[in-house]
């Protein structure tokens, strides 16, 4: 009895010791953290040349921010600048007026003010977070965040050392030009870092049927990036160093802040595991080499090697350059240097995402066995990388709360790569395709990508199952590479409220109009939100011009182009070969029906004449472009003009017009372009004879 009571007193002193100890735990989780962040300019220097950045506390990538799971996270951010600016959190689940997308979740913190963000720490893992305004996220306004988890995990992961490291792209450029060249249609970024398309290096790399075949189908010449970087930073610099014994584990945290690059991570002596993508815990992945999509995280975890510096690089997808993060200590140990890609050799399509269900783990005990499961051989070896998502398995299975069920949403990702306008089903984001969803459905997205570049599509406030061939343990993610021409599967449960964004993550194609807003058609919006939400739909004009000033003559054009709408003014003025001047100005408005048809409706000026006109214009195989148009004396024009692109600098072009009034005329010439804005030209004009000058673009 007495032996009994002393049990029951043990028993009972253990419990209670248990329970206060649970509370203490519990007590020094749930504590506050409090980050001031103070987004200013700052004058940096890459390249030789002083630029000015936009920094969070100065410092570039902005710092990391620590939490612990349970947290409560109080972060008031001020802007010192003097435009409007924003902060998301990328991958973090959150109220969604916290979630920092200005006029989509709150008004952007205007130039002097400060926003105090305030949420509970629900998750653990490698996030991130970045302006969410205009393309300030290209001027360095980016930073790590790390959730350490609540408790210890089951199997303890014994690492020796943490690191973070923040990938980036940094161009000199000012990004607002950079976007205007773009929608101008110049070639500059791909011939400034020689990977432009030309007749020249396809014919040295075997692919003058693939360009051909290509340019007959009226398909542009793929561009893997869109902009020639500067440089490529890892934790703001070129390279970093993570100093390590030989034998210690390292878990490296691993986030692509850059707004247009992917890479191809690989490490000296081949040895990495994946063991968690986009904050979320994956079994471990031994992988070689892999392809990280812009705002993806990735963690790893590393074996440093025997005595040695061991380089894990970050390629750039086009081959266009390379960060370094150093890892161990001793003499370097690089990484192999990466084959840039063949461009002729990109249009294979990616296979289709398979749904296997249930199959692939239908019992707990092989799902374990699975823990190290290796790549397959790589075919390309050092050609080509691909992103692991078929690889990746989820530690707990994640399928929807109502099995089974789903409402397929088909969302093509779309795009005029000629004029720079990427849209999704052909449309750019308006108030007019919002996506409605309803709290309890199961949404599935078919991502069907019909350009030819990859694109990164983020979903914000909501962790999605990527459907690959894990069945029930597909992985979850925030954020998916859909490649050229191929098809991702995701679906997520509707289980938030109010509106969140979905976009591309390439930051000049969710600017030029790749998005869209997830809006619970159930809740409505803060009256303060609905007043300014059209300036999120706002569709931006560019201006751009091009002028040949020749010694025979002169001619160009002028434009102001939105996304279907065209203003322009064209000139053309001769003076040899000809009894006297003879001058036409065209100015028309054009309004595009796609990205092959446009309708016409303008006034055409010459010697003598003043007639409206109207008609189309029309891109033909073999990108061929021609116009057909009548005027208001009844004469009837058609004009064909096409340009086949030499050697990287060289540009051959040909334009012919037929008139029922003044008959033919025809010009053919050569253009060496020797700066971004300038280029030497000589051309026969059937009028005006031969001459030669320069090309001003602007
Ligand atoms: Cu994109």
């Amino acid at each position: 009895m007495f032996r009994f009571n002393n049990h029951l007193w043990l028993m009972h002193f253990l419990i209670t010791a248990a329970v206060c100890f649970g509370i203490i735990q519990n007590t020094s989780f749930a504590r506050t953290v409090e980050y001031d962040l103070t987004i200013d300019y700052k004058t940096v220097r890459f390249n030789a040349i002083n630029t000015q950045a936009m920094t969070v506390n100065g410092t570039l990538p902005a710092p990391t921010l620590y939490f612990q799971e349970g947290d409560t996270a109080h972060i008031l951010v001020t802007n010192n600048m003097d435009v409007a600016t924003s902060i998301h959190w990328h991958g973090i689940l959150l109220p969604n007026h916290q979630d920092g997308v200005p006029y989509v979740n709150h008004p952007p913190i205007q130039a002097g003010d400060s926003h105090l963000f305030t949420f509970t720490i629900k998750q653990s893992g490698t996030y991130w977070y970045h302006s969410h305004t205009g393309l300030q996220e290209q001027r360095g306004v980016y930073g790590a965040i790390v959730i350490s988890p609540k408790q210890a995990q089951t199997v303890p992961a014994p690492f020796d050392q943490e690191a973070t490291v923040v990938l980036s792209d940094w161009i000199n450029e000012n990004p607002d030009e950079v976007l205007r060249t773009l929608k101008s249609g110049s070639d500059y970024y791909s011939i400034k870092k020689g990977s432009q398309q030309n007749l020249l290096s396809a014919i040295q790399q075997d692919g003058l049927a693939y360009a051909f075949k290509q340019a007959l189908q009226r398909m542009p010449a793929m561009d893997i990036s869109d902009i020639a970087y500067d440089k490529f930073l890892a934790n703001g610099q070129p390279e970093t160093i993570i100093s390590a014994k030989p034998g210690e584990i390292l878990k490296l945290r691993l986030v692509n802040a850059s707004t247009a690059t992917y890479y191809t991570l690989q490490f000296a002596n081949n040895a990495m595991e994946i063991i968690a993508a986009d904050g979320m815990d994956v079994e471990p992945l031994a992988i070689n080499h892999f392809l990280m999509a812009i705002a993806e995280t990735y963690t790893l975890r590393i074996k440093v090697p025997a005595q040695g510096l061991f380089e894990l690089r970050a390629t750039a997808q086009d081959g266009s350059g390379y960060s370094s993060i150093w890892i161990g200590s001793g003499a370097r140990v690089a990484a192999p240097d990466r084959e840039k890609p063949n461009p002729y050799q990109m249009s294979m399509p990616m296979p289709k995402a398979t749904h296997k269900g249930n199959m692939a783990h239908h019992n707990a005990g092989m799902h374990h066995k699975m823990a190290h499961h290796k790549m397959k051989p790589d075919m390309h070896e050092n050609k080509t990388s691909t992103t692991p998502y078929q690889q990746l398995v989820a530690i707990t299975s994640t399928t929807l709360p109502i099995a089974n069920t789903h409402r397929e949403i088909q969302l093509d990702l779309t795009g005029d790569m000629e004029r720079y306008i990427w849209s999704i089903n052909n449309e750019i984001l308006s108030a007019d395709n919002v996506i409605k969803i309803k709290r309890g459905e199961n949404i599935r997205f078919v991502l069907n990508n019909k350009t030819m570049m990859h694109h990164p599509m983020h979903l914000h406030g909501h962790f999605f199952r990527v459907i690959n061939d894990q069945g029930d343990y597909s992985p979850l993610k925030h954020t998916i590479d859909v490649p050229p021409m191929g098809q991702q599967i995701i679906e997520f449960e509707a289980n938030k409220a109010q509106d969140w964004f979905f976009h591309c993550h390439i930051l000049y194609h969710s600017k030029s109009g790749m998005a869209r807003v997830i809006s619970y058609a159930e809740d409505s919006i803060d009256q303060e939100l609905v007043s300014i939400r059209h300036k999120l739909y706002s569709d931006e004009g560019f201006f751009y011009a091009t002028g040949s000033f020749l010694s025979q003559m002169t001619e160009g054009s002028a434009v102001y182009s939105n996304s279907k709408n065209t203003l322009q003014t064209e000139w053309q003025v001769g003076w040899q070969n000809v009894p006297s001047t003879e001058y036409e100005f065209n100015v028309t408005y054009e309004r595009y029906v796609n990205r092959l048809l446009s309708g016409i409706l303008g006034v055409r000026l010459e010697n003598n004449i003043e007639r409206g006109i109207f008609g189309f214009r029309y891109l033909l195989p073999l990108n061929i472009e021609s116009e057909w148009r009548v005027d208001t004396a009844g004469e009837l024009r058609v004009s064909l003009g096409n340009s086949i692109q030499l050697t990287t600098n060289i540009n051959l072009f040909a334009d012919f017009e037929y008139d029922t009034e003044s008959q033919e005329e025809w010009s053919v010439g050569l253009n060496y372009l020797f700066t971004k804005n300038a280029g030497i030209v000589t051309q026969y004009h059937s009028d005006f004879g031969m001459g030669a000058g320069i090309k001003i673009t602007y």
